[in-house]
């Protein structure tokens, strides 16, 4: 009788009717980690008669995105009310008086209700943010249902960004991306809190932008004739260009372009070589590599030209940064240009570099008259740049060091931590990449303050970026796999305190990463502990 019993019971665990609700979300695996969480004793049952409770429209904007998100996964739409007598809440708080960050929210889930309480709107965001990664959503089952009621952990979580600035940058020169692509990355980095989208739209290899006054950046710098005999094009309308920064918008990402001058440049000198320093005709250029045809700094048009594309850029691009490059310019068309030499008279200019200085000083000028703060990659440090000229350290940390510590906004992205255009794993199994090597660990700890800037310099750190550079990647899948998950790791970088990160840890949470990768159709890599070294 003794070996029935538990014979017994198994078949009566067996029959006994399912529990009415999924099963709590045992491990809070919130990626960012967070500020601060305190799990406490209990769940909060969400079932249909949940609602959200808004005091304010734009609230109820953030509500209404997360409701839709929701409805995918349970067939189910909470509705949303102003005010309500009953508990069975998800309120969303927003008080301007609070003494939070612009990008703090407080989350508190109890047995009656749940709090979202911030100062803004991407407050609020990134709260519901990290609701959605306490639900039971992704991966519940094979067909990604939830099924309602289901439970989630009582919990007390405070958060607050280490960084301002945490950015994804994607080159669409030297191979174009459609704006669905694009918006689908977005609507992910979104679930991990990334807030700059980057977007690398001219270069040497193409110009990707409409622009109605110079037609030609588009009718021929767009396109680009192979070695093979293939071509390569593409560009987006402004109207695309709209939609996209409306859709990264809605997700609180800011949009910086860039449009790189005076280098990297060959794709508008092929429509405009009058904007050149020599007499030649340009082709877009079809090697990888860097152009030594630049435009003239020695000549007006030049900067006429600039005013005309900034402005038409500033009807698209809403956000206060424009970056205007600066990077790899080779100077020797300057050095055998009478209008550069007689411009170096004229100012006083001791060398090339100086005449960058000036050029770079001249664009932030025609920046400023739209209300754009520049930023540029961290050559322009060479021969000077303006107090208010920001920096982008990409050949290494020194850069961003030395304009930081002169007190100028800097974004970090050196290459050996952040160009995800690099290998991830073992050269032999990967497909190819750019040369260097970056497993998922080495972004993972990389940070983004050095130990070399004063301390009441750190605050000139804005944060920092992930780029993916183009060359030997032209397929959606291949933008993917070099992305994920080494963005993730940048964006817990960026977001979460240093004393909170532990590789391991991250590694753990990974796995539910993983699933919301999957449910978004992302092909990402699986970090492998073998691999050069
Ligand atoms: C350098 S990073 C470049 C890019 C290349 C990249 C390849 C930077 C500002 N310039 O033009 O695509 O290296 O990794």
């Amino acid at each position: 009788s003794l070996r029935i019993i538990p014979i017994f019971f198994l078949i009566f665990m067996a029959c006994k009717s399912p529990d009415s609700s999924s099963p709590v979300n045992r491990s809070l695996s919130i990626t960012p980690i967070p500020f601060k969480v305190d799990t406490k004793q209990g769940y909060f049952e969400i079932n249909k008669k949940t609602t959200f409770l808004c005091s304010e429209t734009s609230s109820e904007v953030i509500a209404s995105f997360f409701i839709e998100k929701i409805k995918a996964f349970t067939g189910h739409s909470f509705s949303i009310h102003n005010e309500s007598d009953t508990k069975n809440n998800i309120q969303l708080i927003k008080e301007s008086t609070l003494d939070f960050g612009e990008q703090e929210y407080h989350l508190s889930i109890s047995k009656d209700e749940v709090k979202i309480k911030a100062k803004t709107d991407q407050g609020l965001f990134y709260g519901m943010q990290t609701f959605m990664q306490l639900l039971p959503l992704y991966g519940a089952n094979s067909k990604n249902q939830m099924h309602l009621p289901v439970k989630i952990q009582a919990v007390e979580i405070e958060d607050k960004p280490r960084f301002g600035w945490r950015g994804m940058h994607l080159d669409v020169s030297r191979h174009f991306f459609s704006i669905d692509f694009i918006k689908k990355q977005l609507d992910v980095l979104a679930l991990f809190k990334i807030n700059k989208f980057h977007w690398h739209l001219t270069d040497d290899q193409g110009w990707r932008i409409e622009i109605k006054k110079y037609p030609k950046l588009t009718e021929i710098g767009s396109k680009r004739k192979n070695a093979d005999g293939s071509v390569h094009q593409g560009f987006y309308t402004q109207e695309e260009i709209k939609e996209v920064v409306q859709y990264a918008k809605e997700r609180f990402i800011d949009v910086v372009p860039e449009f790189d001058t005076p280098g990297h440049a060959i794709a508008i000198l092929a429509g405009y070589p009058e904007l050149s320093c020599g007499k030649e005709k340009y082709e877009v250029r079809n090697l990888w590599g860097v152009e030594s045809s630049i435009l003239c700094a020695g000549k007006e048009e030049t900067y006429t030209f600039i005013e005309d594309v900034v402005q038409e850029l500033s009807t698209l691009f809403p956000y206060e940064y424009y970056h205007m490059g600066g990077d790899e310019v080779p100077k020797d068309q300057w050095k055998n240009s009478l209008e550069c030499q007689e411009l170096k008279k004229r100012e006083g200019l001791k060398d090339e570099k100086e005449i960058q200085s000036y050029f770079m000083a001249r664009v932030e000028k025609i920046l400023l008259k739209f209300d754009k703060k520049m930023i540029g990659w961290d050559e322009i440090l060479e021969g000077g740049i303006t107090p208010t000229t920001n920096i982008m350290s990409w050949q290494g940390e020194e850069g961003g060091i030395k304009a930081a510590n002169k007190g100028h906004d800097v974004i970090m992205t050196p290459a050996k931590y952040c160009y995800f255009n690099f290998y991830q794993g073992d050269f032999k199994a990967e497909p190819l990449a750019f040369g260097g090597y970056i497993p998922l660990e080495k972004v993972y700890h990389y940070d983004p303050i050095p130990k070399e800037i004063k301390d009441d310099k750190k605050k000139h750190i804005l944060g920092a970026q992930g780029n993916v550079w183009t060359e030997y990647a032209y397929e959606d899948k291949t933008i993917e796999y070099l992305l994920y998950p080494r963005i993730i790791a940048l964006a817990e970088t960026t977001w979460s305190q240093k004393e909170n990160k532990k590789f391991d840890d991250f590694l753990n949470r990974l796995n539910t990463v993983y699933d919301v990768l999957e449910y978004h159709h992302v092909n990402y890599h699986i970090p492998l502990p073998e691999g050069p070294t």
